[in-house]
């Protein structure tokens, strides 16, 4: 298989990173193509915990190229300082490993404090985001104002991009109760990152058309799920990015024919954090424990996760808007010893039974999930390496899942190491 991309089928933390850590041993370039540091992928190698956040979890592997797409946004203080801990930790990384599209558009620290001052205020309509600035970054590439790296690289394109901006932000500082930003200081500190971040720009574009076309293979690795999606996802409780797999192609500036294979990463339950709907969702003792066995904690904030049951009607839908080919099914280990499992099989709104989340705000809130119960099994699946390792009753759970989702699965892990993965063929 040439190129895959990896999505999150769900809100996130489905265990990509482990999966694109595994699928990266067969690729030459792994390249994000959206979001930024609110992203939080775990990687664990030969007992060695790697925390991901802005990097291509392509980076620990050596010998690859690992791409930042234009798609991203990119705080590069985070990024430096991301740099410095994973090469502590024996990596090494250079501009031969490590590529920044030259049109990423930069998060500045006014991006974060924004982010931070609204979810304060907005006691109504709180998203529940990282607080990282991801969704004023984007606001403002959409509104043609924002720095982008390749600005770094003249001093009086800066100004210029800096005043553009602080137009803008001054205003809504102040509305907000914020100090006007210290241009001087910011120009400062840009101009003091702004050779160390350079050092990795690059046309971004032209090189991976390069590479595909001397037969390199590209590895997409998708951040957060495509129910954040800006456009399909549980709109406002969603990220500024497109998370969907279409967006693999525009976040690098290839077209979609370079796009082979969609493996979507699907937890065998389900997680959110943040606001939001959460049809699933159990706010009883089950909860707690898939939340206590799965560890459920966001990687970036450390937020408790909400935990609910499957729900296949979800997955089904991301997986048709995302043009999913088959399945990599995480995290079944977690559903070990409950005598009974359930599974969401469709809504129910107004006495009527659907087969899909609606749009509208007021409809998803009346959606009552109607569930199919299934037995559980008493039985350890942590580490099972093959399908023969499984109980009767986990491959029958794993079985309904395919059918339900109307999509095969690829791949099963049932631990954090890369090496408890199985290959379903
Ligand atoms: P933002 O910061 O603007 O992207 O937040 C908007 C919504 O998107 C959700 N979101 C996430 N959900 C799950 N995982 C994410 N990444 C980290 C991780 C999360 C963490 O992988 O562990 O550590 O808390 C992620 N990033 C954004 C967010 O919760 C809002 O609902
Ligand atoms: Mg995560």
């Amino acid at each position: 298989m040439a190129n895959v991309v990896v999505v999150g089928a769900q809100w996130g933390d489905e265990g990509k990173g482990k999966i694109v850590d595994w699928l990266s041993e067969r690729a030459d370039v792994i390249a994000r193509f959206q979001g930024g540091h609110n992203a939080g992928h775990t990687l664990v190698v030969d007992g060695t915990v790697y925390k991901l956040h802005a990097l291509p979890s392509g980076v620990v592997r050596g010998g690859k190229l690992s791409v930042i797409g234009n798609g991203m946004v990119l705080d590069p203080w985070h990024l430096l300082k991301e740099i410095e801990t994973i090469r502590g930790q024996g990596v090494e990384i250079t501009p031969e490993t490590l590529m920044i599209a030259e049109n990423t558009p930069l998060i500045l620290p006014f991006h974060g404090e924004l982010d931070r001052a609204r979810e304060a205020q907005a006691s109504v309509s709180k998203i529940g985001t990282t607080g990282r600035g991801i969704g004023p970054a984007y606001e403002d590439k959409v509104g043609r104002r924002v720095i982008r790296v390749a600005d770094l690289g003249d001093d009086k394109t800066l100004e210029v991009r800096v005043d553009r901006a602080l137009v803008h932000h001054n205003a809504l500082r102040a509305g907000l109760g914020l100090e006007p930003v210290d241009r001087a200081a910011l120009l400062a500190e840009l101009r003091e990152i702004a050779p160390r971040i350079l050092e990795f720009a690059a046309p971004v574009w032209k090189v991976l058309h390069e590479k595909r076309r001397a037969g390199r293979r590209i590895l997409f690795e998708g951040a957060q799920g495509a129910l954040l999606d800006i456009d399909f996802g549980t709109y406002p409780y969603v990220t500024s990015s497109n998370v969907i797999a279409g967006q693999a192609a525009t976040g690098t500036g290839l077209g979609p024919d370079a796009i082979d294979f969609v493996l979507g990463i699907v937890k065998a339950y389900t997680t959110r954090v943040g606001e939001g709907p959460f049809p699933t969702e159990l706010l009883d003792e089950d909860g707690r424990r898939l939340g206590e066995r799965g560890h459920e904690f966001g990687t970036t904030t450390g937020r408790q996760r909400r935990c609910g049951w499957f729900d296949a009607v979800l997955v089904r839908q991301t997986c048709a808007t995302s043009g999913v080919k088959g399945i990599a099914l995480t995290k079944l280990d977690v559903l070990d010893g409950f005598d009974e499992l359930k599974i969401c099989v469709g809504y129910e709104l107004d006495g009527k039974r659907i087969d899909y989340l609606p749009t509208a705000a007021d409809h998803q809130a009346r959606c009552t999930p109607v569930y199919e119960t299934m037995p559980g099994w008493q039985e350890s699946t942590e580490g099972a390496r093959s399908w023969a390792d499984l109980p009767a009753n986990a491959i029958k759970y794993v079985r309904r899942v395919e059918e339900l989702i109307e999509c095969p699965v690829a791949l099963l892990s049932t631990s954090p190491e890369r090496e408890d993965t199985i290959l379903v063929t």
